[in-house]
């Protein structure tokens, strides 16, 4: 049996004119308090340290660096690493990523609670668009500012427990929870931004936080594992995202869910020992899965004519 107090720590909106020394300071005190409240790991927001940028087109590289992390840490996110490591307690970070060879990703990392980066992950799923449509508001360019994450989905062990790494759209991807289960993960966590207005998607915005805690549900329930998501939401810069951070459990509950949009701790205790009957039956994937039936997952990227089946 494994047990750890989690905490979701939910960012209100991060405004363009916000430094990272003031953001940080932010984000220390949503990890003392979960801290307080017994947490011993938490979870925080896809790019926890910038306002969400891709709703911006620019070409003005100075500007465009400035969003990015070129080291991890780095002298404006070191306080966070040290008051975690004081406390004991292991974290998730979002943020973007620039590489020293020029590679600029969407990236997350864990930390464990002796303060050591355990796992890194670059985003796979990357919504929107990478063209200039200037007529609009709010854009959604991280197909502009950012990669295809090179580093596949992983599970990393984190003071005992095997945690799974993803971020924001991934978590409405069932080969995502599936590829983390089949390693073994016990928690997958991710953070995410998700904007009221993104352009093409057209359900009417309840469908939002609808479909987002239903894909935290069905990937936890079908995986027999843990979801800890946290939201960077509320206003920012004009652009609302929603809120609705939550631990999904291996039944397919929620355990706990933000009642805010702004900066707000959740915090819930999980316990692997409550995946095991799932893991023991319905879901007990040596028994029970027909890999062998499922090659056109890995075969066809997008819908194509029907697969001729015999009919004897
Ligand atoms: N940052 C994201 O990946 N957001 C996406 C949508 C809204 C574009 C999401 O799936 O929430």
């Amino acid at each position: 049996m494994t047990r750890r107090t989690v905490a979701v720590a939910q960012v209100g909106g991060i405004q363009p004119d916000e430094d990272r020394p003031a953001v940080v300071e932010r984000l220390v005190h949503l990890l003392e308090e979960a801290a307080e409240r017994g947490a011993q790991f938490v979870v925080f927001p896809e790019m926890a340290l910038t306002t969400f940028f891709p709703r911006y087109w620019t070409e003005d590289t100075d500007r465009v660096d400035s969003w990015f992390e070129s080291a991890m840490p780095n002298p404006a996110v070191q306080p966070l690493f040290d008051r975690a490591k004081e406390l004991g307690v292991g974290f998730y970070l979002g943020y973007a990523e620039r590489t020293d060879d020029g590679h600029h990703y969407n990236t997350a990392i864990v930390v464990d609670s002796s303060g050591g980066i355990c796992g890194k992950y670059r985003k796979i799923h990357l919504p929107g668009h990478s063209d200039n449509r200037r007529d609009l508001r709010a854009q959604h360019l991280e197909k502009k500012y950012f990669e295809v994450g090179d580093l596949g989905f992983g599970v990393f062990d984190v003071d005992g427990l095997k945690v799974g790494l993803c971020l924001c759209n991934d978590r409405r991807w069932p080969e995502v929870y599936r590829v983390l289960a089949l390693q073994g993960a016990d928690l997958v966590v991710l953070g995410y931004n998700t904007p009221l207005d993104v352009p093409g998607w057209q359900e009417p915005p309840h469908m939002k936080m609808s479909t987002h805690l239903l894909s935290l549900q069905a990937g936890a329930y079908q995986n027999s594992l843990w979801v800890a998501a946290a939201a960077k939401c509320g206003v920012e810069d004009g652009s609302y995202m929603i809120g609705g951070s939550a631990i999904a459990t291996p039944g397919g509950d929620i355990l706990v869910q933000a009642l805010s949009d702004s900066d707000e701790v959740v915090v819930g205790t999980i316990d692997t020992d409550y995946s095991e009957p799932f893991r023991r039956s319905v879901f007990d994937f040596e028994a029970h899965r027909r890999p062998e039936h499922y090659r056109l997952i890995i075969e066809r990227t997008g819908r194509g004519e029907p697969v001729p089946a015999p009919i004897p």
